[in-house]
Order: C-alpha cells, then sequence, then structure tokens
C-alpha cells in the first residue's frame, strides 16, 4: 500500500518481532471492515446485535480485569527522569525496550497482524497527524475505524517520506501483572501490550492525541487538550465556541451534546457538538485560539446515559456502534445499562457473559453493565454535529472552562480574573476519581486541566507551556471553572445538572461578551443571582445561594493542599503559581 521507507522499515522490524502469521493492511474499505466483523462474530470476539433496531452495532466483552486505563502501568519513557516529571511513572528508553520486547517476541504466532494507517483531524489537514497502528485485535481494528479517519486515504497523505507516529499493540494474553501502556515522546512511539481495552489499545486516542500530541505541541507551540468543544447558538443564529476540560467520567460527552431547557429551547438557544474529549488548540492570524477535535467518533461512557440525559449521545448510537462491556436484553439481542430507563431487561447477559434476570439484579442493586461500559460511535450519527466539525482550521474559542466532580469547596461557577489566573484555576483543579481508570472511586485527587493521566512530559513544563501560549494569544478566551456536582449534606446533587447546565452556560457567554456584572469573590467572579436564567427551574433561594457560595475556611484548607501538591515540582515551577497562591491566601485574608 506505501512506497514510504520509514513505513516498511518500521513494519518490517515490529514482525521480526511479533511474528505474525499473516499481515493485513487496512484500506479503510465497507467491503473489507465487513468481512472482519463477520469473523470476529464467527469467533466470539463480536457479538451481532439485532440489525433491524441497531444496524450495524455489535457487542464486545473484555476481561474482568481488564475494563478501564490503567494508570499505574503507563509510562512515559523519556532519556531523564526530569522530562517525565514527579506525576508520570518513568523508565528509561533503552531498558523498556529491551523489557517489552522480550513480551512481544513470538506474541503474534497463530494470528494476524493488522496494520491501521489513521489520521488524527480531516486527512490532510495542516493540523492533522498521521499515525499507524499494529494490533493482533480485529476489536481494535474496528473501533479505531470509528473513532479516527482510517485507511487508504491516509497512506496517500503520508506520501513517500512523511512522519507518522508509530504505534504496536498486541493483546497477548490480557495478563494484568504484565500489562505496560508506554509512550516514547522522542521516538513519536508508543507500545501497548496485555490489554484489550480502550484508552489502553485505542493508541490513537489517549496516547497519541494527548500523551504524544502534547509533547508535540510544547515543542511546536500549539496545545493538545481533555476537552470538549461545542457551540452555543443564540436566538439570533450566533454561534460562540466553548471548550471544556473535566476529568474522566465527569460529563464532557454530556455537555458537549446538551439539549437546553424548554424555555431556552423556545427561544431560539441551541447547542452544537465539535468534539466530546479532545481539542488540539491553536493561535490563529487574528490572535484568537481555535480548536479542532482530532477524533471522528465518541467512545463515552454507557451508564447514565438516557434519552432524558443525553438524548443525543443515544441517538448516535443506535446505529453503527459498538458497546463495550454493557448488558445485553437476550430477548431482542438489544443491550441496557444502569440509567438508560428503569426497566432493566428480565432474560438479560451481565457485562461479564453471566445470563441473570436483570430486575433481579436491579433490586438487589448489583450490577448489569460495567460502571465504564462504554459505547463506540461515529461522530456523523449525532443529530447535533457542528457544520464545523470537518473544518482543518478549528473553530475560534471565546471560553475555556475547567470542572470536576467536587462534593464541597468549588461553587458552580466562577470567572478567572485573566488567562494567567485562569491558568492558576485550572492547575489547581481538583476531583473525585470515576471507574474510567482502575484503582479506588470517589477519592478528590488533584487533578490539573484534567490531564494528570495524559500529559507526555513533566507537568510543571506544561503549566509553564499554558503560561507561555498565553503571551501569543493577543485575544484570550475567558477562563472560568464549573461544578455540577456539589452535594447537600443528604448526598443529592444540588444542581440538576445536564440540560440545566445551558443557564451556566449563558452567563459565561454574557460574560465573555461583557454583558453582565458578578460577585468578585477571592477565587474569582461569581454571578449575581439574578443574572442566571432560571425560568421553568424549581430550585430554591437558599440552595442557590450555597452553590454560589465561597467558604472562607474551607478554602484556605484548600490553599495548603494546593502547597503541598505543588511542592513536588520544586524549582520546575513556574513562579506564576506561586504568586497566584500567595495571592490567594491574601485575599482569604
Ligand atoms: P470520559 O469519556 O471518561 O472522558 O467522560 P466524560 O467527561 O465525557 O463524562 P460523561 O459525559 O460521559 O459523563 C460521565 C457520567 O457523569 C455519566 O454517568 C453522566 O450521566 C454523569 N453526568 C454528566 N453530566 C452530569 C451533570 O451535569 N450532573 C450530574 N449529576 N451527572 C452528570
Ligand atoms: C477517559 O478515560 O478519559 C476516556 C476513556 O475518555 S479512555 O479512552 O479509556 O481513555
Ligand atoms: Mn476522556
Amino acid at each position: 500500500m506505501t512506497n514510504n521507507k520509514k513505513v516498511l522499515t518500521w513494519l518490517d522490524e515490529m514482525v521480526k518481532l511479533c511474528r505474525p502469521d499473516e499481515i493485513v493492511w487496512i484500506d479503510g474499505s465497507e467491503e473489507q471492515l465487513e468481512k472482519l466483523r463477520e469473523e470476529a462474530v464467527a469467533t466470539g470476539e463480536m457479538i451481532k446485535l439485532n440489525q433491524e433496531k441497531l444496524p450495524g452495532c455489535y457487542y464486545h466483552r473484555t476481561a474482568e480485569n481488564d475494563v478501564a486505563r490503567v494508570e499505574d502501568r503507563t509510562f512515559i519513557c523519556t532519556p531523564t527522569k526530569e522530562e517525565a516529571g514527579p506525576i508520570n511513572n518513568w523508565m528509561e528508553p533503552s531498558e523498556m525496550y529491551a523489557k517489552l520486547s522480550k513480551l512481544y517476541d513470538g506474541s503474534m504466532i497463530g494470528r494476524t497482524m493488522y496494520v491501521i494507517p489513521y489520521s488524527m483531524g480531516p486527512v490532510g489537514s495542516p493540523f492533522s497527524k498521521i499515525g499507524i497502528e499494529l494490533t493482533d485485535s480485529i476489536y481494535v481494528v474496528l473501533n479505531m475505524d470509528i473513532m479516527t479517519r482510517v485507511g487508504k486515504a491516509v497512506v496517500d497523505a503520508l506520501g513517500e517520506d512523511g512522519d507518522f507516529v508509530k504505534c504496536l499493540h498486541a493483546k497477548k494474553d490480557v495478563n494484568p501483572e504484565e500489562r505496560y501502556i508506554v509512550h516514547f515522546p522522542q521516538d513519536d512511539t508508543i507500545w501497548s501490550i496485555n490489554s484489550a481495552y480502550g484508552g489502553n489499545v485505542l493508541l490513537g486516542k489517549k496516547c497519541f492525541a494527548l500523551r504524544i500530541a502534547s509533547y508535540l505541541g510544547k515543542q511546536e507551540g500549539w496545545m493538545a487538550e481533555h476537552m470538549l468543544i461545542l457551540g452555543l447558538e443564540n436566538p439570533k443564529g450566533e454561534v460562540k465556541y466553548i471548550c471544556a476540560a473535566f476529568p474522566s467520567a465527569c460529563g464532557k460527552t454530556n455537555l458537549a451534546m446538551l439539549i437546553p431547557p424548554e424555555g431556552l429551547k423556545a427561544q431560539g438557544y441551541k447547542v452544537w457538538t465539535v468534539g466530546d474529549d479532545i481539542a488540539w488548540l491553536r493561535v490563529g492570524e487574528d490572535g484568537r485560539l481555535y480548536a479542532v477535535n482530532p477524533e471522528a467518533g465518541f467512545f463515552g461512557v454507557a451508564p447514565g446515559t438516557s434519552e432524558k440525559t443525553n438524548f443525543n449521545a443515544l441517538e448516535s448510537t443506535k446505529k453503527g456502534t459498538i458497546f463495550t462491556n454493557v448488558a445485553i436484553n437476550t430477548d431482542d439481542m438489544t443491550v441496557w445499562w444502569e440509567g438508560l430507563d428503569k426497566n432493566p431487561p428480565e432474560n438479560a447477559i451481565d457485562w461479564l457473559g453471566n445470563k441473570c434476570n436483570g430486575k433481579e439484579y436491579f433490586a438487589e442493586g448489583k450490577k448489569l453493565a460495567n460502571p465504564n461500559s462504554r459505547f463506540t460511535a461515529p461522530a456523523k450519527n449525532c443529530p447535533c454535529i457542528s457544520s464545523e466539525f470537518e473544518n482543518p482550521n478549528g473553530v475560534p474559542v471565546s471560553a475555556i472552562v475547567f470542572g470536576g466532580r467536587r462534593a464541597k469547596t468549588a461553587p458552580l461557577v466562577y470567572q478567572a480574573r485573566d488567562w494567567n489566573h485562569g491558568v492558576f484555576v485550572g492547575a489547581t483543579m481538583a476531583s473525585e476519581t470515576t471507574a474510567a481508570a482502575t484503582g479506588a472511586v470517589g477519592v478528590v485527587r488533584r487533578d490539573p486541566m484534567a490531564m494528570r493521566p495524559f500529559v507526555g512530559y513533566n507537568m510543571a513544563d506544561y503549566f509553564q507551556h499554558w503560561y507561555d501560549m498565553g503571551k501569543k494569544i493577543s485575544n484570550p478566551p475567558q477562563i472560568f471553572n464549573v461544578n455540577w456536582f456539589r452535594l447537600d449534606d443528604e448526598g443529592h446533587f444540588m444542581w440538576p445538572g445536564f440540560g440545566d447546565n445551558m443557564r451556566v452556560l449563558n452567563w459565561i457567554i454574557d460574560r465573555c461578551e461583557g454583558k453582565v456584572d458578578a460577585v468578585e469573590t477571592p477565587i474569582g467572579f461569581v454571578p449575581n443571582k439574578e443574572d442566571l436564567d432560571l425560568e421553568g427551574l424549581d430550585i430554591d433561594d437558599a440552595a442557590l445561594t450555597e452553590l454560589l457560595s465561597i467558604d472562607k475556611d474551607v478554602w484556605k484548607d484548600e490553599v495548603k493542599q494546593q502547597r503541598e501538591f505543588f511542592a513536588q515540582f520544586g524549582d520546575r515551577l513556574p513562579k506564576e503559581i506561586v504568586d497566584s497562591m500567595d495571592d490567594l491566601e491574601k485575599r482569604l485574608g
């Protein structure tokens, strides 16, 4: 398929290492993909779902020990440990290559190696980047085909001499003890072994589009961020774009596809989706920041997705979608997960493959779907996909929003004073952990810019990069922080969330346009209650007051925790962060 010597030399080397029986280039044709689907169904790797109700949809179950990203087994292998920084796991590159080569040795004997040429971003766009993933998994091939632009056109765009990110994946025997997700930023190389789950194996996603791309962005003067991109249309038909960084399973897909509450919808407000997980950001000639979504699909959290909470996401999964680790309704071969509706199927197979009575499970509080079960859906299925989705130059960003799950502390929304203060707001993000990664759930941890697991170099230098970018953006976006997850004393969410988040987005855009005043607090600007459009919302005044309040004692303690977290970066920490912390402490009195 190519004469590119760099590709052929590398492929030759990897084939000698893994020793597959066969090598198959993925050309992106429907004919080839259909054959692979049939093969995967024949071997039991995938299950064909009801083709009348869910045309082109398939089901896959991963191993019980392989259902989420594995941050403790994810490495950034730079020549020195300092380059990787204190947050990343690190090993010296030659040592890691030697260690992993032993694991890959002969790992594809008796298997086929698929060669997937793919583009992150529209094929041929000057902002796009090409990768080639070698894998022995048909599931990976079919997911990559949905999540990225795959096939012959990419090989043509690469040309005889083009560079690409070299991605090697072998599922081997999915042994968690020997599972490694490894990045060599200086070599444009990613090696993944012993997993078959999403973020560990769809190497275009977190591994390339965030870890490798963040490193490239630092060198080349742009940014790769864990952000959704949405367009907010007002009744005049003007569209303003917002990027939002929330940690994994904290609401990006939901916000990106939001449907406004009745009142606002009737006035003509609308949301258009450009991206739901990753944004590549560059400075345009007009001095504004521009965002491109490098992906072509959504790898979304299934539980909690319903017609009510996220109609557009659910619609996106009605055709050409792969479901992973949800439950099957065996009466009609459709899918089910917690939160889809209140009617779990009686005749079901749970995510572990057990036949069961879903109603009994539900009554007993047992999970039918894995909490991190996912759908892989083509972006073009989404009813509210933006007309700018394929725009190779991206969309101009009016606001950047940070946010996380905080039961207490963070108010519903506040605005940073300027770019540098906004960088501090992002750098001091913290959120309760979720099922998207292995480990404890619900523990507050610091997660700067929602990028803790995804920065491909020293996080102190990443903070510096944000400050440096600020100097290049003459017309910068305003920066905000939101928290949809504040709990009352009984443990209930105080804010209704989902579609009602539109009320907060409108305030954000009003602030960007200088249309409304705000209350200055020690942490930034919070809304005057009357500037939030609350029409049709059943929320009492006391709750709203609390949602917008800042408890100085809690925040003094928060600054202490920030200092502890930042201490690990030593002298490498930008001085601006320390200045902002001192300033915040002073303002808190
Ligand atoms: P990743 O794909 O892991 O990066 O996750 P994400 O940030 O896209 O999160 P997603 O939108 O899939 O939401 C994760 C979970 O949070 C789902 O179970 C949602 O139902 C729930 N959720 C999303 N938005 C809200 C909200 O505004 N309020 C509340 N209470 N829950 C929400
Ligand atoms: C996340 O965990 O942030 C995801 C899913 O978007 S994964 O592709 O597994 O990283
Ligand atoms: Mn994500």
